[in-house]
């Protein structure tokens, strides 16, 4: 219903039919009997939160004392609407996999001197429970998310999260992302170019070990997230400069045996005093344009996993991590299939990958990779160079073709089952520039 009324309103209707009902009019009438989640809030005098545990034990309401949400609700046309945004997590490190979505069963809010908290559980299969507690230490300024899985059953069950933070601190050309592990390379601007109107940053868990902060300090609006888990297997941020949406995501990894839980523990603090935070220097753009699309490894749909290929963390890559191809096999096993609705209309790109080989000989081929049409089966490009053409072990960037967006393009690759000459085959991105 929201998505109706969306529409209506961007599209100026003025009326539901011939001298009928303003759309208004009838949202006043009909509007509030909509709202059929249930929301838990709770607060401080430093911040309130709000909880919809209907639509994947969703926080959604992140408000400290005198700011607006810090966290991105999302707009009612938005693929997914309403499980969008906000604080929620899914099971077996998938994208918006059991749990991101699904209803939870929650407990009343409790109250102590010195905490106020909510339980929230939902059953992900028989034996195998999400538990998520919501705490908010009183006077403190930060909150606690606690998700734990617990096996009551008699098998092992995969205990891998994928937890995402939605979040909404302004317009993303004046956020500065501080990672304090890192030390000084930790403080990195998410500003854009105007060539760019998304990227991925992709970290491990040595650079997350110390949490994140993220800064505007033009806006004066910052957060700060420390998760903890005993093994988190990577970390992304997710810049779109067109919504001015931040994603924080990690992904866990674990095996629950029975009897046994594993938990994952996140402190939340929005912060006050951004001014004192280091500053990165930003782009000064003023607009973005999908002119230059990166496909990273992650992004990028893969085959057979851990047969033909699997993703690794890999030297010299442009966010630390690529996609290994397994020399076993000649298979296109990476397909990314673009969406031309996020590029620009009428542009021509040039299609590029960017690939590494551990030479260890010079025969044969050294990968074959390129552009495929599936609507009318049309080779719109591929190259297979010779490993002779391959002047090192390093990173370079090889052009596939030129194409006009369209749907049902791929842009692939794979390997030459050519172990005796290949230490190593990596692909760090596929990329997209708009011919100039
Ligand atoms: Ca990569």
């Amino acid at each position: 219903m929201d998505r109706f009324f969306t529409t209506a309103e961007k599209n100026a209707l003025t009326s539901l039919s011939e001298g009928g009902r303003r759309p208004e009019t009838l949202w006043q009438r009909i509007g509030a009997k909509s709202g059929s989640y249930d929301v838990v809030s709770f607060g401080d005098d430093a911040l309130s939160l709000r909880i919809v545990p209907g639509i994947g034990g969703r926080v959604l309401v992140l408000r400290p004392a005198g700011a607006g949400n810090l966290f991105r609700t999302g707009a009612p046309d938005e693929p997914g609407y309403p499980a969008v945004g906000g604080y929620a997590e899914s099971w077996q490190g998938g994208l918006h996999g059991p749990g991101w979505s699904d209803p939870f069963k929650v407990g009343p809010v409790e109250e102590t001197d010195d905490c106020k908290a909510v339980e929230m559980t939902y059953d992900l299969r028989e034996g195998l429970a999400l538990t998520r507690t919501v705490m908010l230490p009183k006077g403190k300024g930060y909150f606690e998310i606690l998700s734990t899985i617990r096996n009551s059953g008699a098998e092992a069950q995969p205990g891998d999260l994928r937890a995402s933070f939605g979040l909404d601190l302004g317009d993303t050309d004046q956020v500065t992302a501080i990672l304090p592990a890192m030390g000084r390379k930790g403080v990195m601007s998410l500003s854009l170019s105007a060539d760019e109107a998304k990227r991925q940053l992709s970290f491990n868990a040595a650079q997350i070990a110390g949490g994140l902060m993220l800064a505007n300090h033009a806006a004066g609006l910052g957060i700060e997230i420390i998760p903890t888990a005993a093994d988190i297997e990577r970390v992304w941020l997710r810049v779109d400069a067109r919504s001015n949406a931040i994603t924080f995501e990690l992904k866990t990894k674990a095996t629950v045996e029975p009897g046994e839980s594993t938990s994952l523990r996140q402190w939340v603090r929005p912060l006050r005093n951004v001014a004192a935070l280091p500053k990165a220097e930003h782009t000064g753009a003023q607009s973005h344009r999908s002119l230059n699309v990166i496909a990273q490894d992650d992004e990028i749909p893969l085959g057979n996993y851990g047969t033909w290929g699997w993703i690794e963390e890999a030297e010299g890559a442009s966010d630390g991590f690529a996609i290994r191809f397994n020399n076993n096999h000649i298979e296109w096993c990476c397909q990314w299939p673009y969406v031309p609705a996020e590029l620009e209309p009428n542009t021509k790109y040039d299609v590029f990958a960017r690939i590494k080989i551990a030479k260890k000989g010079n025969g044969g081929s050294a990968f074959w990779a390129g552009i495929y049409d599936t609507v009318s089966r049309a080779d719109l490009g591929t190259i297979q160079p010779a490993m002779t053409a391959i002047p090192d072990s390093e990173w370079h960037v090889y052009k596939l073709g030129t194409i006009t967006p369209a749907r049902g393009h791929w842009v692939w690759m794979g390997p030459q089952n050519n172990p005796d000459n290949q230490d190593g085959l990596w692909l760090d991105y596929f990329e997209l520039r708009a011919v100039k």
